[in-house]
């Protein structure tokens, strides 16, 4: 490094707005401070605590086993039935008649499932695929639209101990096989197609394509949505043909607590996908308690909607199985937010009388971007707590969520963890902590984070560095599915008996945490490492945009420049003037070293199907290179749509 700058990852941003919980919401809070106190005092015993939550068939021996780390075993020697804990037991605690799911189609067409109808439905799924000769520890992927049947599909699998890997029913032929292969599953379970945009949208050509290349799948097990035509091998059974025929009465067995859930893939940065290994009772423990915490939430009054795709870990811990372990009616859509018309999210909240939203920042963005007057057609007032996951989310949207969206009284609580942490992990508890815009601000009680500098040492208050969590937690991953080495590199390298999480952070003068993005991606400008967050958020605060990204493009003076992508909030602006003025906003927020060198204003950004900005594929832009794998993008095209389209202001 040229100079002395002793930070690993500068603090730049000031925000000194906080927002103390209305003391209606505080008193009625399920959660309050003595949980963190007591958690501290004694970490096991909490979880213990919390674990008592579940119906467990047989209770633990011990809480954590941890003598063979870094791969842990929680609830040693406890039994259970996930699907159990999800569905019969609200059945059987005389709830079978509250509704479990509303589902909205995107066009318009709805079901509303019951407690009693999801468990009969769900032991129907699970006799067919014994049937199909599915037995515990055998994996089916799962590569479905948004319907009930997704989430009916992987309760079917939890029952019977067979392991599910969903897979986002938007990755191609490629990505779909090469999962199925590292898995070695079965059997594959989706549908004809799903509705999306307006329309028809298939699957079943993909299915088709990669079980070719797949000789370990025996059977495809087909729903019907969208009634498309679709091909058909002898391989091949509609879900309608072979389920509903199937009995509804069924035997759940017990498996052992650390019997392997499911697999998640997550791309990582580079090269081959890592299956996220997850398992049961540590995994639904953490994920039943968060939601209750977090989320507040109250299964005989709230309705629950949790935006996310199943086929992210969002959908899996926040739609399946921290919601239904909770008693939860929640709802599910379909389709996307813009369809048919640009209200339909606010529509869906009014004629369900959503309680709790959560919501990823990029959608937030979306919407303030389409203007207030939008939201303000729809009555919103059954919301009382939003959320917000999967990205930092910048000040600016955070306060415009709770203008907007939460009528300016509903706590935000913004959510950090990954697929690999398989629950919330920092977050505010929404009736106790005085919440910051921008800010995911504590570790949740039974959760220990740490910032640290490159030697391992704690950051204190107004420092920046690599987060960190020190003590194994029950819904940690278990490994990656078929190789440890690459789990202990990945995880537990980078610092010795610390988890690295890949993330950067800082704390602020209150101890308060602050997530500034993959640490991959931060810019090193004359010496000083910048976070993409930072700059990202001065540059929305700017009240003509509505989304940035920026990256370190390699400039022969500074080592690095920022150079910045923006969306505009109404008409694009891309005169030298404007774009010159942005760049100094910045410079007057963050200070003339997180100045941009360019400014380009462009009509769309390159992101993930969980809404996350893919930075390295700017990068090439910036640095006029070839495009690398664009495989994880939501929509391929998109790369050329920005360079088509690209305007330019800087100073050169
Ligand atoms: C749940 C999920 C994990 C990565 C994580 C971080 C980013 C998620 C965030 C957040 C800042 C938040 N991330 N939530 N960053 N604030 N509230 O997103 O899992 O898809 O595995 O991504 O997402 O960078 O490391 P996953």
């Amino acid at each position: 490094m040229a100079d002395k700058n002793k930070d690993t990852l500068a603090n730049l941003l000031n925000e000194d707005r906080s927002f103390p919980p209305h003391a209606d919401f505080a008193a009625a809070a399920n959660v309050k401070a003595d949980a963190y106190e007591e958690a501290k005092n004694d970490r096991l015993a909490f979880w213990d605590k919390q674990a008592q939550r579940l119906d467990w068939t047989k209770k633990w021996d011990r809480v954590l086993d941890w003598s063979n780390a870094p791969f842990a075993e929680w609830f040693v020697g406890g039994e259970l039935n996930v699907a159990y804990n999800c569905v019969d037991r609200h059945v059987e605690a005389g709830n079978g008649d509250r509704v479990a799911l509303y589902w909205e189609g995107e066009p318009g067409d709805d079901r509303r499932i019951t407690y009693n109808e999801l468990s009969a439905e769900v032991n129907r799924a699970a006799n067919t695929l014994t049937d199909f000769g599915i037995e515990a520890g055998d994996r089916v992927v799962i590569y479905m639209p948004m319907v009930p049947e997704a989430a009916i599909a992987m309760l079917a699998c939890a029952r019977i101990g067979a392991v599910h890997s969903v897979v986002f029913g938007g990755f191609s032929v490629d990505a779909l096989s090469d999962r199925i292969q590292d898995a070695g599953a079965k059997m594959v379970i989706t549908a004809d197609g799903g509705f999306r945009k307006g329309k028809p949208s298939g699957l079943k050509e993909t299915v088709d394509a990669a079980v070719e290349r797949c000789d370990t799948i025996e059977n495809v097990l087909v729903v019907q949505r969208t009634k498309q035509d679709v091909a058909w091998t002898s391989k091949d059974h509609w879900w309608h043909e072979t389920v509903s025929n199937a009995s509804s009465e069924h035997q759940p067995k017990s498996f052992d607590s650390e019997h392997p859930l499911f697999i998640l893939y997550t791309s990582g940065t580079t090269g081959k996908p890592k299956g996220i290994l997850h398992t049961s009772g540590g995994y639904l423990t953490q994920t039943s308690y968060t939601h209750h915490a977090v989320f507040d939430a109250k299964p005989d009054s709230d309705v629950f909607w949790c935006t996310a795709d199943v086929g992210w870990v969002t959908g899996h811990s926040y739609i399946v199985y921290g919601p239904l372990s909770n008693g939860a009616t929640q709802v599910m859509y379909e389709g996307t937010p813009d369809t048919p018309h640009k209200g339909r999210f606010w529509e869906i909240v009014d004629k369900y009388k959503v309680t709790t939203l959560y919501a990823a920042p990029t959608a937030i963005r979306t919407f303030m971007k389409w203007g207030d007057d939008i939201p303000a057609q729809y009555d919103l007032s059954s919301l009382r707590l939003l959320g917000s996951v999967g990205e930092p989310i910048n000040p600016e949207a955070w306060m415009w969520y709770r203008e907007k969206i939460g009528g300016g009284t509903a706590p935000i609580v913004d959510t950090w963890w990954q697929t690999e942490t398989g629950s919330i992990m920092i977050s505010p508890l929404p009736g106790e902590t005085a919440t910051k815009p921008g800010s995911a601000q504590v570790p949740l009680p039974g959760i220990s984070i740490d910032v640290v500098d490159d030697d391992a040492k704690s950051v204190g208050a107004g420092g920046g560095g690599f987060l960190t969590i020190g003590e194994p937690w029950p819904s940690m991953l278990r490994g990656i599915w078929g190789d440890d080495e690459r789990y202990k590199k990945t995880y537990w390298s980078r610092f010795e008996n610390l988890y690295f999480a890949g993330d950067g952070a800082k704390r602020d003068d209150d101890g308060d945490l602050w997530l500034l993005g993959r640490v991959d991606d931060v810019m090193l400008v004359s010496g000083h490492n910048i976070s993409t967050t930072e700059v990202e958020s001065a540059l929305v605060s700017h009240e003509t945009v509505a989304e940035a990204a920026v990256v370190g493009a390699s400039d022969p003076v500074t080592g690095q420049g920022i150079v910045a992508f923006v969306i505009p909030r109404g008409e694009a602006d891309s005169s030298p003037e404007h774009l010159s003025e942005l760049r100094n906003h910045v410079a007057q927020t963050l200070g003339p070293i997180a100045k941009p060198r360019q400014v380009m204003m462009v009509g769309e950004l390159p992101k993930t199907r969980s809404g996350k900005i893919m930075r390295r594929l700017l990068r090439d832009i910036a640095e006029d290179r070839e495009l690398g794998d664009v495989t994880t993008l939501q929509d391929s095209s998109v790369m050329s749509r920005i360079k088509e389209g690209l305007s330019t202001g800087s100073d050169e």
